[in-house]
């Protein structure tokens, strides 16, 4: 054993040094096949990040992206050998898309394997808003039905439905939308000659015209407060909002203000502004459900993500095209190179 012992050990740790080190910012669902393939360090594990950035910075070639870390300019300047950042989820927004592209840095996302999973959240929130389901299991739970029956609630019967941003997800949820026999029109950045549902250009002309919103945009300075207070007031007293996309789209205070005043009648949230932060005054609130950001969250569908963004790590490290580039890399390459 003695005899074997060193010279094993030695191996093992040369193989180690031989694989490509990778940044891994939080957790992933499944880590193993990553140290199969990569010298993995983790960064919430690190006592101290700028002592880890100083000692193998330099090594490091790939990030697996997750968490609420911001993947700027000034974290890529201690990581200059990065070839590609593979984030966990389908939103990007924590990344610098420019300074990673400036640096001639691979961005992939987790796009299609998350897309059902999302929408069929969305659609279960917004029937667990409308017909307040949650407040109906307490009820049941809480012994109450015994005295009298849950209060009726108000209706998806014959709503109008708005989606806010028909990508992926949006389309997806509109399908089930109209799978529930619920009109559908969509506002976006342009109208999409391929699909019937009707058009806005215009979210306040949306929000008068329907009595569901349901946000499925992405986050970031684009987008930001996008439902704001005349939006809402649009919407109007019977009106639902629900968002699965990021907290960051809604004005937060107008919205609260919206359902206090009843000048909306409830909202379904799976997003917040400050995750895992949740506003204490929508806690204090019975007409808004509210859900610690599930969309995705099912085992399959995290294991489907864990293996997307491992392949493309691979593909990236290995010299092959990314698998799920963003968007903004629109032939798969990043648009320019720095020269040091
Ligand atoms: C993920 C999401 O669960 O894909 C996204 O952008 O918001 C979720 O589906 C989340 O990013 C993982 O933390």
């Amino acid at each position: 054993m003695g005899l074997t012992a060193g010279p094993d050990r030695a191996a093992a740790s040369r193989a180690e040094a031989s694989k490509p080190a990778i940044l891994m910012t939080a957790p992933m669902p499944s880590e193993a096949p990553f140290d199969a393939k990569f010298a993995v360090h983790r960064l919430w594990q690190a006592a101290d990040a700028a002592k880890l950035f100083d000692t193998v910075g330099g090594d490091i070639v790939g990030i697996a992206a997750g968490g609420r870390i911001r993947i700027d300019e000034p974290l890529l300047r201690r990581l200059p050998n990065v070839k590609v950042i593979a984030n966990f989820g389908v939103g990007y927004e924590r990344i610098d898309v420019d300074a990673a592209l400036a640096r001639g840095i691979t961005v992939t996302n987790t796009p299609d394997v998350l897309t059902d999973e999302v929408a069929d959240l969305t659609l279960g929130l917004l029937i667990a808003t409308v017909r307040e389901i949650p407040r109906a299991e307490r009820f049941l739970r809480d012994g109450l039905w015994p005295n009298g029956r849950f209060p009726l609630t108000a209706s998806l019967r014959g709503r109008k439905v708005g989606i806010i941003g028909l990508g992926r997800i949006g389309k997806a949820v509109a399908v089930r939308c109209a799978a529930f026999g619920l009109a559908v029109a969509y506002f976006g950045r342009k109208v999409q000659a391929d699909q019937s549902y009707r058009y806005f250009d215009d979210l306040k002309a949306m929000a008068e015209h329907c009595d569901v919103l349901i946000a499925t945009l992405p986050g970031g300075d684009a987008t930001q407060n996008i439902v704001d207070r005349a939006v809402l007031d649009r919407l109007g007293p019977q009106g639902i909002f629900i968002n699965v996309s990021r907290g960051s789209i809604v004005d937060e205070a107008a919205l609260i203000a919206a359902l206090r005043e009843k000048r909306i009648l409830a909202a379904g949230l799976d997003v917040y502004r400050n995750e895992p932060a949740v506003p204490p005054e929508l806690l204090a609130l019975d007409n808004v459900v509210l859900l610690p950001h599930v969309g995705s969250g099912s085992r399959a569908t995290f294991a489907a993500m864990n293996d997307l963004l491992l392949r493309n790590l691979e593909a990236c490290l290995g010299g092959l095209p990314p698998v799920t580039p963003i968007p903004e890399m629109a032939d798969g390459r990043p648009r320019r190179r720095v020269e040091p």
